[in-house]
């Protein structure tokens, strides 16, 4: 059986993430990883912070600290509030972390000698009394198509145009204010992206068929315009420093400028799925040292990731649509990259023996919207993460935003649709259902499960419908199919409390307790079905169900050949009622949270 291998897009550390982000890569990647795990797979699902980057020298410098403090407390707060949500990757690392400095500068040191980077003086603006080159939106000025007179380097946020630093009138340094700056020379590295065109063609051509058409049409769209080579370092103080001293010579025998890219970083973006890597080796080693070993051996992250060892894995990414020419053409370049070498004369040669791994199933995702607009982080529109969980527990949150992936479109929240949808399948579906069978057993059946009694032509039926339906929602969910695989578990869901309505043990006990007891049987062993089906969606009731029952957790998936579906609990286990699993969401707190977050108006 293979493995799998499972990195939901990283979230940066700048400031705590709302729905919208959760729903584009996090959640999703949490319910495979469940899945998988409960299939009994070999799992392994990896996060982390990324660190590195200008927002977040500024968001440090905003609140008078220095980024490595800030990003420390910062990782802290994302981790707690991912746990909190149920989030169950396997490692949550920091791409700040030794281990993808280590990494990166080595791939940055192999690109370099394979002859897949190149220097490249670019012209950008210096401010004197900052002594430091400036980002383009570090610098700020008047903008030249409307007047706006805080117009930010990259982008005039007023008229929306998008600028050079070059362009703004009266240009000064966003961070002193000062407008003593020039335009001066600077060497960059530049990752050769160009020269990969024809294998990435050939590459995302292949997975047409297997990839969703967002995923492929984004991708695709990169390399029909023409890939252009991309800079690789960046003029900042925080993040990866460039160990150009540590380089060989290229293929045509040149040097590193060492002085020329003295105190320049590796910019965030070749540096941060590169964390998708290095954090498995945190996870590596993390687990050596609580083993009480350690420095973990190379082999035991490697397995995930390189080679012949790999070659059992099957690697699967979650993200949002903006992120996907990042996954679909940067890092493929550095991981192909660092498996060749291109020769003075322009041949290729794989010189890897044990190639990197590159992705098998890319999973991208439209937009969750707020109102039909966007969430925002900066405009704190919306619901974020930790205000989410201070409403109501985990499992509402999840629940919706699964039911509602935005899959083939954009999705939209609205506090109206929220309330109406987990009212009706968590309350009065799933909640109403466990709820009834077991007081029902408590009261009648001395909340043991009872024996006796033979099931008969709807026991027969409720079998055959539940296995249609449990296969349905497996397939979904191996297809990654979020959507519709809520929907065929909240059909499962229903068809519990179909079959009670028309069993109605209730009723039966009054002449014939041996069809009441096999009614209540079936119901209970629905209720370890779904505690089972129901945990990757919604873990922290399913716990819950799955102990009312007595079933360990998290259980085993059901096998798919309907053996025993529905005869897994024994005659005479006892079975306990849980506390109200799901409270429904009264009209009054959405108006609350209406006034308090922002409602349609806002939009
Ligand atoms: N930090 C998240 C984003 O664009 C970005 C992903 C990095 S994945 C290596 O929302
Ligand atoms: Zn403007």
């Amino acid at each position: 059986m293979s493995r799998i291998l499972i990195t939901s897009a990283l979230p940066y550390i700048n400031g705590i993430k709302h729905l919208g982000t959760l729903a584009g890569s996090m959640l999703p990647a949490d319910v495979y990883a469940r899945f998988q795990r409960a299939r009994g797979r070999e799992t392994l699902y990896i996060c982390a912070t990324d660190e590195h980057g200008t927002p977040t020298e500024l968001a440090a410098a905003e609140l008078g600290q220095d980024p490595a403090s800030f990003c420390a407390e910062q990782h802290r707060v994302q981790h707690d509030l991912g746990r909190a949500f149920g989030l169950s990757c396997d490692h949550f690392g920091r791409s700040s972390s030794p281990q993808n400095h280590r990494l990166t500068q080595r791939f940055a040191q192999t690109l370099w000698e394979a002859g897949f980077i190149e220097e490249r003086v670019t012209q950008q603006v210096y401010s004197n009394a900052d002594k430091r080159f400036l980002p383009d939106r570090y610098v700020i000025g008047t903008c030249p198509h409307c007047g706006y007179e805080a117009a930010r380097g990259d982008q005039c946020e007023n008229c929306t145009r998008v600028l050079d630093p070059a362009d703004l009138l009266k240009p000064r340094s966003a961070v002193s204010g000062s407008e003593d700056i020039e335009i001066r020379g600077s060497k960059h590295l530049f990752l050769r992206q160009s020269l990969f065109a024809g294998k990435l063609r050939q590459w995302i051509e292949a997975k047409r068929s297997s990839w969703p058409n967002l995923v492929t049409s984004i991708a695709l769209k990169w390399l029909d315009e023409g890939l252009q080579d991309r800079g690789i370092t960046r003029d900042l103080e925080w993040g990866v420093p460039v160990n150009a001293f540590e380089w060989g010579p290229n293929p045509e025998g040149k040097t590193p400028d060492i002085e020329g890219l003295a105190g320049k970083v590796f910019y965030v973006w070749f540096d941060a799925p590169i964390e998708y890597i290095a954090a498995t080796w945190e996870w590596a080693e993390a687990r050596a040292q609580e083993a009480g070993r350690g420095p973990a051996q190379d082999a035991e992250w490697e397995r995930w990731w390189r080679g012949e060892e790999a070659s059992d894995v099957t690697y699967v990414e979650f993200m949002g649509k903006d992120n996907v020419p990042f996954h679909t053409v940067g890092f493929p370049c550095t991981l192909i990259g660092v498996n060749e070498r291109l020769a003075a004369d322009g041949t290729w040669t794989t010189v890897e023996a044990r190639p990197w791994k590159l992705v098998d199933q890319l999973k991208g995702f439209n937009w969750l919207d707020y109102y039909g607009g966007k969430f925002s982080t900066s405009l704190k529109r919306g619901v974020f993460m930790d205000h989410a969980l201070e409403l109501l527990p985990a499992d509402y949150w999840r629940w919706w935003i699964t039911a509602n992936t935005p899959e083939t479109s954009d999705a939209t929240f609205t506090w109206e649709q929220f309330q109406a949808q987990v009212n009706a399948d968590l309350a009065d579906v799933l909640g109403n259902f466990v709820n009834r069978i077991l007081k029902f057993t408590e009261n009648r059946f001395d909340g043991v499960v009872p024996e006796g009694g033979e099931p008969g032509p709807l026991e027969a039926r409720l079998e055959d419908e539940v296995l249609a339906k449990l296969r349905e929602l497996t397939g979904h969910l191996e297809d990654r199919e979020f959507r519709k695989a809520s929907t065929a578990l909240r059909q499962l869901w229903v068809l519990g409390n179909q079959y009670l309505t028309e069993a109605a043990p209730w009723t039966a006990i009054k002449t014939d307790r041996d069809r009441a007891a096999v009614a209540v049987r079936y119901g209970l062993n629905l209720v370890a079905l779904f505690a089972k089906v129901s945990e990757p969606f919604i873990p922290f009731a399913a716990e819950k169900i799955a102990l009312a029952v007595g079933e360990g957790f998290p259980g085993r998936w059901p096998a798919l050949d309907g053996e025993g579906l529905l005869r897994t609990l024994e005659p005479g286990r006892r079975v306990q009622a849980p506390e109200v699993l799901f409270r429904k969401v009264e009209d009054a707190q959405v108006a609350e949270w209406v006034a308090r977050f922002g409602g349609a108006e806002a939009a």
